[in-house]
């Protein structure tokens, strides 16, 4: 059975209740204050069913709302999820302030459609009628809600007259009306939170996507709690389920009434994320002053409401009937999806003064700091109107080298997941077109261009690490990943087209240029090898240079060449004209200084001739060189250790 969302709005005193009651028989006026005063103060719910012309049962929850300026806040709760609206006009007032401001933000809701009512028909002579009909006619004109084709129909909720003919509009209305899509995660705002004898803690809202069952989990933001489904209540009746487009009621495990409230969310667990930070696309009205860089705001966007500051993109102000991109900042963290619409208000007096849609609710941080204004909303303007591929091709491309997990995918979007699944696929193909073509590397989308980049950043690194290190076969895994900064999941993947294309080999822990690694010729590897463990076995006591190398495998001229290199390399260290040491013999003495300089801040050289265990020819070039690395200090015929 398909199932809608009406909601009534107009000027207080116009008759929505009244018509809500004669339509569905409930009083959507709830609350003590409300039946004693009669006025709606906060929104009251109704439900009806319907049968449409041709037999098809249609079910429409009612969300009454008031229309006092004073509770205006509470009437964009309840009209956020709405799919179609009742504008009620009474015939005896006609047009008033708040018909204007409910039709402006029913207008930048971009709700759907709806059915002008104009209510109290029986309160005036049929002339009367007439003229506001066509005062009505003459305000509606070029709107949603153009005569030409929504209805415009008058009942009396005293005599009942035209309430059949409005239901049949109604019918015909919810018909033509898109479902909401169940595919997708579910999300409900929460409107109202309060306990029941014998239940606990039940939540309702209007369930804006998917499907909500029995036993679920959901997470509450922006609480980031926890919470599981014990029971579902649609329209006020036990149900299995609750699907998109349905006033539902939730009976909660694991949060009490203190730990929510209208405003949060519950939506799909682990998925979505709150964000302080939306670049929207904003309409003003044609009465808001002009909106200056910086404004404060409220922000208002299904039942949450919270305050922002405006940062435009280009120019000092936006202009009233003016459309642009802006950014909003808001104070408490919200979680909404693109294309979630939302409505502004000016900070003081509170006044509607435009909305519009939502383009990104996580827009990279740097992205306004690095990007000229006019990339930004060229890609904001992508994000709005492209393909489904051209904004998911765009969104992984604005992450560079970095990429987007195909996990956020979900999150960012808000798509159905078989949705992402099936643009992510098509987007990897070979058959993608070559601008929006991306790579997927373990789970993280790349664009072609970045994945190319990254190759040719890992190339160039690799080939860099030859040239400072020629003794070295080859560089560390994790080494080369901390340099060039990418996901592992990307090193991953760019390492091995690396290898599949010949240009990197992997042994080991080691990457190095193909073909490297036969390179060094196997003598010379012998003798470097030589040289080495001669100089680490001999500690701080060393062989004369000349000895180690009459030794070697390798003809003088190569073996000398060598000794360069392991001097280049810092592996071996010169300490004076005579004296080389391993860089490990060094680092020993280093820490045996630092043991010393427990016991005495001072050391004489016999007593450092003792502790390193040599004579004068290997203490006195050694306490030199020492000195000069900042280790000690010469005092006299002592030495400070620093
Ligand atoms: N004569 C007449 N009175 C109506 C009609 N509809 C509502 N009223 C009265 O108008 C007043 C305001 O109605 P209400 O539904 O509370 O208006 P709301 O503020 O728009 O919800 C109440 O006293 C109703 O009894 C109608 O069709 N005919
Ligand atoms: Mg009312």
């Amino acid at each position: 059975m398909k199932s809608i969302i009406v909601g009534t709005a107009g000027h207080i005193d116009h008759g929505k209740t009244a018509l809500v009651k004669a339509l569905t028989g409930i009083d959507a006026d709830r609350l003590e204050e409300e039946k004693r005063r009669g006025i709606t103060i906060d929104i009251g719910f109704a439900h009806l069913e319907l049968k449409a012309e041709h037999g098809d049962s249609l079910r429409l929850g009612f969300v009454d709302v008031p229309g006092h300026e004073r509770f205006v806040r509470n009437m964009l709760a309840g009209v956020g999820g709405i799919d179609l609206v009742l504008l009620v006009v009474a015939a005896d007032e006609g047009i008033k302030p708040q018909t204007v401001e409910h039709f402006d933000i029913c207008r930048l809701l971009a709700v759907r459609r709806g059915i002008t009512v104009i209510t109290k028909a029986d309160t005036v002579d049929r002339d009367t009628l007439d003229v506001v009909r066509l005062e009505l006619e003459e305000f509606l004109r070029g709107s949603f809600l153009d005569p030409a084709h929504s209805p415009i129909v008058a009942v009396s909720s005293l005599t009942g007259h035209g309430l059949e003919d409005l239901k049949r509009e109604l019918a015909n209305a919810a018909l033509e009306i898109p479902a909401r899509d169940s595919a997708a995660l579910p999300r409900l705002p929460i409107d109202r939170v309060f306990t029941m004898k014998g239940f606990g803690t039940v939540v309702t809202g209007t369930l804006i996507a998917g499907t909500v069952k029995r036993d679920d989990e959901l997470e509450v933001f922006p609480s980031g709690r926890r919470v599981r489904v014990r029971g579902v209540q649609v329209h006020g009746q036990a149900a299995e389920l609750a699907i998109a487009g349905q006033r539902t009621a939730l009976n909660l495990i694991g949060a009490s009434t203190e730990e929510l409230a209208r405003g949060m969310t519950l939506a799909s667990p682990g998925v979505f994320r709150t964000t302080r930070r939306l670049d929207v696309s904003l309409s003003l009205l044609p009465a808001a002053r002009p909106l200056r860089d910086r404004a404060r705001v409220h922000l208002h966007a299904y039942t949450s409401e919270t305050v922002a500051t405006v940062v435009l993109y280009s120019g000092p102000a936006m202009q009233p009937k003016e459309t642009g991109f802006v950014q909003l900042r808001v104070e408490d963290p919200v979680m909404l999806l693109p294309g979630d619409r939302f409505i502004l208000r000016q900070f003081s007096p509170v006044v509607t003064i435009g909305g519009g849609v939502v383009v990104d609710a996580l827009p990279l941080k740097s992205a306004r700091r690095k990007a000229a204004p006019e990339k930004i909303v060229g890609l904001l303007d992508l994000l709005r109107q492209g393909s489904r591929e051209q904004v998911l091709a765009a969104r992984v491309q604005r992450r560079g080298v970095q990429g987007l997990p195909l996990t956020e995918i979900i999150g960012e979007t808000g798509w159905a997941p078989a949705i992402v699944a099936a643009t992510a696929s098509a987007l990897v193909s070979p058959k993608a077109p070559p601008a929006l073509k991306l790579v997927r590397s373990g789970g993280v989308l790349l664009s072609h261009s970045s994945f190319e980049r990254g190759a040719a950043d890992m190339l160039s690194a690799v080939s860099d690490f030859h040239d400072k290190n020629r003794l070295v076969e080859g560089i560390g895994k994790e080494t080369l990943r901390e340099k060039l900064q990418f996901p592992p999941e990307v090193f991953a993947g760019v390492l091995d087209h690396l290898v599949r294309q010949k240009q990197l080999e992997v042994a080991g822990e080691q990457v190095r240029e193909a073909g490297r690694g036969v390179a060094m010729k196997d003598d010379e590897a012998k003798a470097k090898e030589t040289i080495e463990q001669a100089f680490v076995a001999a500690g701080l006591r060393v062989p004369a240079l000349k000895d180690v190398m009459a030794g070697l495998p390798v003809d003088k001229m190569r073996a000398t060449k060598i000794v360069t290199l392991l001097l280049r390399d810092r592996v071996l260290v010169k300490v004076s004209d005579e004296l080389v040491f391993h860089h490990t013999a060094l680092q020993e003495l280093r820490r045996m200084m630092a043991a010393y300089k427990a016991k005495s801040a001072r050391i004489d050289v016999a007593t450092f001739k003792d502790l390193i265990g040599q004579t004068r020819k290997y203490a006195i070039p050694l306490l030199e060189y020492l000195d000069r690395e900042r280790v000690t200090r010469r005092v006299g015929d002592e030495r400070l250790i620093l």
